[in-house]
């Protein structure tokens, strides 16, 4: 058999991003340098679940892996299990749930990165290093789907709600944002700490107003260019109608979190 070129090892990431390393140092880099966790949601996803975490062991070898079942219905933890560690919660919560259950961990632990990864194979593992990499200079970096070399294609009503949540948040985080709604982030210690306290379980709650929160409690912000893939089964979780509530909803939230105090126990790590 041909060895394998190792393209996309020492290829850029995407020729949009900030910080343009190759994927080898970037893993050297995001394994010595920090404790990484990589936290995967997973609700009803048997399908996905085990391509998923296979592809995130040989893309991101330093990091450890939970998986944190969403009350699933399906063999979601057992297939999981295979591969790493299933935190599994007694019923459903909604990804900002699940999540905030990674980042209880985490904290627990001591881990000094995370990053999100969905279970549904959306996200590209491979690009992970990338918003690690931007941890550097923000303590939460987004991987926006709306980069310079998007192909990323949305209904109309999809994109124009994505457009005005952006907007919005922008002014909330106080720096330009093109994609609120993405959950393909890295966060750093400090953000750990926060959102182990302070993240919220309702949709869009956890990409939006988490935010806010993020403003709120002195953590700062930026984007990195990603691609995004089909999912590898399933559907999109929310129709049109369902969607608008919700942008609703959290443009409200949003804004009162922007008023409210989070306060949080202990120190912020520096
Ligand atoms: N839909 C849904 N997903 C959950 C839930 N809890 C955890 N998840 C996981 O959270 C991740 C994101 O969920 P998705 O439904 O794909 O949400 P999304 O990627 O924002 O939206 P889509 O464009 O619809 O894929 C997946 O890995 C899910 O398995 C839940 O209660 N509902
Ligand atoms: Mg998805």
């Amino acid at each position: 058999m041909q060895a394998a070129a190792p393209r996309d090892q020492t290829a850029p990431i995407t020729s949009g991003d900030p910080v343009v390393i190759s994927q080898r140092q970037d893993h050297e880099y995001a394994g010595r340098m920090r404790r990484t966790l990589v936290v995967v949601p997973a609700f009803n996803e048997e399908a996905a679940i085990g391509g998923v975490l296979q592809e995130i062991r040989s893309a991101l070898p330093h990091c450890d892996v939970v998986v944190v079942d969403d009350g699933s219905t399906d063999t979601t933890s057992q297939v999981a299990a295979e591969h790493a560690t299933v935190a599994r919660l007694p019923f459903n919560l909604g990804v900002g749930g699940a999540m905030r259950t990674g980042f209880k961990y985490a904290a627990l632990h001591g881990y000094d990165a995370v990053v999100q990864i969905d279970a549904d194979g959306q996200h590209d593992p491979r690009q992970a290093a990338a918003l690690l990499a931007q941890l550097d200079v923000t303590d939460v970096v987004i991987g926006s789907r709306f980069g310079p070399d998007s192909d990323y294609l949305v209904p109309r009503h999809r994109k124009a709600a994505m457009r005005l949540l952006a907007t919005v948040v922008s002014r909330v985080a106080m720096t330009p944002l093109t994609d609120a709604t993405s959950g393909f982030r890295a966060h750093s210690r400090r953000a750990i700490h926060v959102f182990a306290q302070h993240y919220p379980c309702e949709y869009l709650g956890d990409t939006v107003e988490s935010l806010a929160i993020a403003r709120k409690s002195g953590l700062s912000v930026s984007e990195v260019s990603v691609t995004m893939r089909a999912r590898v089964t399933g559907r999109a979780s929310q129709g049109s109608v369902s969607s608008t509530r919700y942008v609703a909803r959290v443009l409200l939230t949003t804004a009162l979190g922007v008023v409210r105090r989070w306060p949080v126990t202990g120190q912020l790590p520096s």
